[in-house]
């Protein structure tokens, strides 16, 4: 149970909720079209962190359209406020998107890192088996987050250790791996390290909200929290990832990289006009 099901709402907090998960899923499809389309001004061994980001957009995509349906559903207008109907309303559903997202969007880095043989085995293994014991714990622990009893608090520390690990463990991965990129994207997998610590710390975040602003006005803030936290850590991410892989694969000699880089000023014409 969950508590945007203990309160009523006014129009523009139903409204505003309504708003925002739809965006949420309109930007995982604008996302989808992206990492489709540019997937090919990759070199060959870079493709699979674009496939990758189209595979969480679609599985975002979908769930955010659930979540969306389920929100309509759990109220009714009763001429005054959007009162609560037969149909519970689930962040359940966000856990069951993460168990695919997070070992995915964690993979992705290895990729564009350019991590190989048993490294790449050993720490997609780490990742994957802390991310679901992450999420699982987790989601034990948000059924009992309208009464907060023990249960509440001990599965979230436990969650908690398991988040610290992979943030550990992603920090040593980038930082130790940073120096074999071309110079121009060092910056850009720095900044990747620090997006996915603002973005993912946003998700305990909003675990802890019932605690902090127990109110309809925190359940807004809430799933505004969840969406931003969704765009930054999927959309943002995918795409700081992808052009990482284009720089590494222009210097490495993949000519679409070099011709499709927008941003690369235009040799040719600037030579016939000098
Ligand atoms: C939980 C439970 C409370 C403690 C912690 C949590 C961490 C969740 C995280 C989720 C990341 C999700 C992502 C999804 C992308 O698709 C499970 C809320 C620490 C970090 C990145």
């Amino acid at each position: 149970m969950n508590v945007e099901n203990v309160f009523g709402y006014n129009v523009i907090q139903w409204t505003l909720v309504s708003h925002v998960l739809t965006l949420g899923y309109a930007v995982m499809a604008a996302g989808l079209v992206y990492f489709l389309t540019t997937r090919s001004s990759s070199g060959p061994r870079y493709r699979l962190s674009s496939t990758l980001s189209a595979v969480v957009m679609a599985s975002a995509f979908f769930e955010l359209w659930v979540l969306s349906q389920r929100w309509s559903q759990a109220f009714r207008w009763d001429g005054t406020a959007y009162v609560q109907s037969d149909t519970l309303f689930s962040n359940g559903y966000r856990y069951m998107n993460w168990s695919i997202d997070v070992p995915v969007l964690l993979i992705q880095l290895l990729v564009v890192l350019g991590i190989t043989g048993r490294a790449f085995h050993r720490t997609w293994v780490i990742f994957a088996a802390a991310g679901l014991a992450m999420i699982y714990t987790g989601y034990a622990g948000q059924f009992h987050e309208v009464d907060r009893g023990p249960q509440f608090w001990i599965w979230g520390l436990v969650s908690t250790a398991f988040f610290l690990l992979i943030l550990v463990l992603v920090a040593r991965t980038v930082f130790a791996n940073v120096g074999r990129l071309p110079a121009s994207a060092r910056p850009l997998a720095k900044a990747v390290w620090w997006l996915l610590l603002g973005s993912w710390l946003l998700y305990p975040g909003a675990y802890l909200m019932p605690a902090m602003w127990d109110s309809a006005d925190g359940v807004v803030a809430r799933q505004i929290t969840y969406t931003v936290a969704d765009i930054t850590s999927k959309v943002v991410y995918g795409v700081l990832l992808g052009i990482i892989a284009r720089k590494v694969s222009a210097e490495e000699g993949w000519p679409p990289a070099q011709e499709e880089d927008v941003a690369r000023p235009r040799g040719g014409l600037t030579s016939r006009a000098g």
